[in-house]
């Protein structure tokens, strides 16, 4: 056969392949499988963790270390330096209300250089420091060049409401495509990790944006690092989420509707499958992943320990009822069951009392909280406003 004949065949096959495992999709909760899940509790030499003591010493760095090895790979700590050139931008589409600030960040590693942008807006009328807010933009840029979609990025309602707000574009960092992801961080500081069964892709390259965008919260004038929210909508709350059980520095999380690989349990089966997303996305997660294509029963964890790992900061789930491709009943227990670190080992009431079939309206205490909405898939600004809600509780609580 001529290579070109061969490379269709292969294409037909691939596209096959795909099109057969998303036709097995399931969303009928009487063929999801009895749920085994590992134990938050039981350590891999058999020891029950009762103390937060060995909770944070034995535990903790175990699940950590699988969700590293098997899902979405290291997040490199490796930098030499990290430094900031501000524009003021004059003339903006809030200037009435807010600065921004266009900053660029140079990450050295050696010889080796990255520089990503990051636009952050800061309320004008009131003094600081501000609490911030960052979400990771997965969204291409508008072509008119606005930087906020109503909405998604709500900016004139949170500088009205006292909190600075940044973001950057996935693209700064790492791409969000399977041939060009690598066109950014991982070639410019960290190319050894394209090797790696667990080197890093295109979700904890997000994170470690996240996290140079922390870097310079932390050591800006008016803004409180301290009063910081991470957020993320569907594939940039799974990175959302991996990054903040990276690194302590973010006190809430919140991850919307993020689904397969985020939120949601991947031993329910339910909607987007581990087989389904890695073949679709096979940039996002480490190659170790891959391993559990059709096989989720294997995967030695369960996405409720990702929420435990964040614990004792402050996690958030959203999930909106037409999205079943990302299992809201699976976000929501995840949460339910992942809670259970910050009540046993934290001593904080876990709020999630209701089965998700009872649930009538957001669940919020001051350090965990859930909600629902109806409609389809998407970050609205009926999310955020709930959400905010729980922002104003959990910040007045803050210590
Ligand atoms: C879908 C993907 C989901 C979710 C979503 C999104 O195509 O299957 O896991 O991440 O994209 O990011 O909007």
């Amino acid at each position: 056969m001529k290579a070109r004949w061969k490379l269709l065949a292969l294409g037909i096959l691939i596209s096959f392949n795909t099109t057969m495992a998303q036709s097995q999709i399931n969303y009928d909760e009487s063929k999801v499988p009895p749920l085994h899940l590992p134990s938050l509790f039981i350590s891999e030499k058999g020891e029950i963790i009762t103390s937060k003591e060995d909770w944070e010493n034995i535990r903790k760095p175990e699940i950590f270390r699988l969700f590293k090895g098997e899902v979405y790979g290291q997040i490199p700590k490796d930098l030499d330096e990290v430094s900031f050139e501000v524009s003021k931008i004059p003339n903006h589409q809030f200037d009435s209300i807010a600065y921004l600030e266009e900053v660029d960040i140079k990450i050295m590693r050696g010889e080796k250089s990255h520089t990503m942008r990051l636009n952050v807006f800061l309320p004008k009328n009131i003094n600081g420091p501000f609490p911030i807010i960052l979400l990771i933009n997965h969204r291409q840029k508008s072509e008119d060049g606005s930087l906020a979609e109503k909405g998604y990025w709500p900016v004139a309602e949170l500088i009205q409401r006292g909190f600075a707000t940044a973001s950057f574009h996935a693209e700064t960092v790492a791409p969000d495509d399977k041939v060009r992801f690598t066109e950014g961080v991982l070639t410019n500081l960290y190319p050894e990790q394209l090797d790696q069964k667990d080197g890093l892709k295109a979700l904890g390259a997000w994170g470690w944006g996240a996290m140079r965008a922390m870097d310079y919260f932390e050591q800006h004038k008016t803004i409180n690092a301290e009063k910081s929210v991470l957020v993320g909508h569907s594939r940039s709350g799974k990175s959302a989420l991996w990054t903040s059980a990276n690194d302590p520095r973010w006190a809430i999380t919140y991850a919307n509707e993020s689904g397969c690989g985020g939120a949601a349990l991947s031993k329910r089966k339910f909607g987007e499958t581990v087989e389904v997303i890695n073949k679709n996305f096979p940039h996002w997660f480490a190659e170790n992943f891959k391993k559990y294509n059709g096989s989720e029963d294997s995967l030695p964890l369960d996405q409720h320990m990702l929420p435990a790992l964040i614990a004792p900061r402050a996690v958030y789930f959203a999930s909106s009822k037409d999205d079943q491709w990302a299992d809201p009943k699976g976000e929501y227990l995840s949460l339910q069951i992942g809670s259970q670190v910050f009540s046993q080992i934290y001593d904080q009431e876990s709020p999630f009392k209701t089965s998700f079939e009872e649930l009538k309206g957001p669940i919020h205490s001051e350090n965990l909280g859930y909600h629902i909405r109806e409609g389809e898939h998407g970050l609205t600004w009926e999310d955020w406003s709930i959400f905010l809600e729980f922002v104003k509780k959990a910040f007045y609580h803050f210590r």
